[in-house]
Order: structure tokens, then C-alpha cells, then sequence
């Protein structure tokens, strides 16, 4: 993915350019992080023994090019996923070097785990917005925030319903981190249609359209079945 500020910009090279690394369960090197025992161990306690990688980014985020496009909108990430039950899904989020408020850390509203899915939708930002970053709406802006400031190799396990995002990157350094979101084989797809994901689905069916000519003859969970990888125990439902 490229930040909007990039590629609205002239030609940028090599890694200045990819703002994130989607789906890299492909890439030997790049997945061993999501079968790190050090970090199995923790997310078995929130999905048992039979663990499904399901999702994967590295994100680099992006010095700010002054329209504050390197921010990412206040968000519940259950609402990218056609899965439940969402306390079987958890993400690791593992920071590659130090973060702070000045480079973007991730700001979350402690609690909101226990609410449900809301609305999300693309925001009204007067710069723009990248690709696929919505925001939640309705929520209550005066919730306690706390910015998870983190040294290199530091790692936060979180809650699929939590509220959470990033603020602008202040530097001239490309803020780092690797993630992946687990879920526990035996979590089962539902149809999104009727619920607040019905936009979400109608945007990752066009990529897939666009792309992958691919569209009609799929659904959005067969994106999810055909990207997710067993790490640990045995493959079930997912
Ligand atoms: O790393 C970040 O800046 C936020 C990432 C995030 O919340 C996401 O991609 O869902």
C-alpha cells in the first residue's frame, strides 16, 4: 500500500514508497514473526490451541507530508473481519523500532473491548484518506486515551473491539512494526450482509474484482480462507 500523500507525489523509491506490506504469509522470512513462540504464548490464552494467523502487516509508516495523511482514523479492526466470536481473535502488534507520540504510536480508549461492532466509514479529513482506512463513528471523543509509547521489540496483545489508531508521524524516520492477527480455528465465518460490514465487503469484493478478476464466483470469507494459515494445532472451520 502507498500512503495518499505518495502517490499523489512524483515517483518515490524503493521503501519510501510502501507505507504497508499486506498479507505476507507468502514470505518465509516475514511470517516466522507469526509463529514466534514467544508470541504463541500469549495468544493461546485468548484462542486455545488451534491457532489461525488470519492476518498480516508490516507497516511502515511514513514521515507526514504536511496533509496529515499518515494518520490512522480511530477504528475496531472486527469490522475488517467476517469471523467471530471476536474474544477468540486476537492481534499482536510487535513495534521494530521505538514509538512515540512523535512518530505515530498507537492510541487506544482502554475498555472499549467490552462495547459492540459500530458503524465505520470513511472520514471527513481535509487531506484525504488512505485506502481502507475507516474510522468509527459515534464514538465518545472524551474517552480516556492512552498513547502506547513502546521500545523496539515491545509488543501489545489487543482485543478485536478495541478502539484504537495512530497519530501523525512528526519525524523524518519511517515508523516501524509487524502485526498479525490470530483467531482460533474453530471460530466460524458469518455473512455480513444486513450488518455495519456491509461496506467493508462491498470494497474488498471490488478489489478482488479489479485485481484478481475475481468477484462474482467469491464470497469476502473466501478471501479470509485462502489467506489464513494454521500455525499452531489443527486446521478446523477458518
Ligand atoms: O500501526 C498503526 O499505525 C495502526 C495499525 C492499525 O491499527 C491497523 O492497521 O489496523
Amino acid at each position: 500500500m502507498r500512503d495518499l500523500a505518495i502517490i499523489k507525489s512524483e515517483f518515490v523509491p524503493d521503501q519510501k514508497a510502501v507505507s504497508k506490506l499486506q498479507d505476507f504469509q507468502e514470505d518465509p522470512e516475514l511470517f516466522r514473526y507469526c509463529a514466534l513462540p514467544q508470541i504463541l504464548k500469549y495468544v493461546e490464552c485468548f484462542t486455545g490451541p488451534n491457532i489461525m494467523a488470519m492476518h498480516t502487516m508490516l507497516i511502515n509508516k511514513p514521515p507526514d507530508a504536511g496533509k496529515k495523511t499518515s494518520r490512522h482514523p480511530m477504528h475496531q479492526d472486527l469490522h475488517y473481519f467476517p469471523f467471530r466470536p471476536a474474544d477468540r481473535i486476537v492481534c499482536s502488534w510487535t513495534a521494530m523500532e521505538k514509538v512515540n507520540r512523535q512518530n505515530g504510536c498507537l492510541v487506544v480508549l482502554p475498555g472499549t473491548h467490552t462495547g459492540t461492532l459500530l458503524e465505520h466509514d470513511y472520514p471527513e479529513w481535509e487531506g484525504g484518506v488512505n485506502k481502507m482506512y475507516h474510522g468509527v463513528r459515534g464514538y465518545n471523543p472524551h474517552h480516556p486515551r492512552v498513547h502506547l509509547e513502546m521500545e523496539k521489540g515491545d509488543t501489545v496483545f489487543f482485543h478485536p473491539l478495541l478502539i484504537h489508531g495512530s497519530g501523525m508521524n512528526l519525524t523524518q524516520g519511517f515508523r516501524k512494526a509487524i502485526s498479525c492477527h490470530y483467531a482460533s480455528a474453530d471460530c466460524y465465518y458469518i455473512d455480513v450482509k444486513g450488518t455495519t460490514q456491509e461496506n467493508i465487503e462491498k470494497e474488498v469484493m471490488e478489489i478482488a474484482a479489479r485485481k484478481y478478476a475475481m468477484g462474482g464466483e467469491m464470497a469476502l470469507k473466501d478471501t479470509w480462507a485462502f489467506r489464513g494459515r494454521l500455525v499452531q494445532g489443527e486446521r478446523i472451520s477458518l
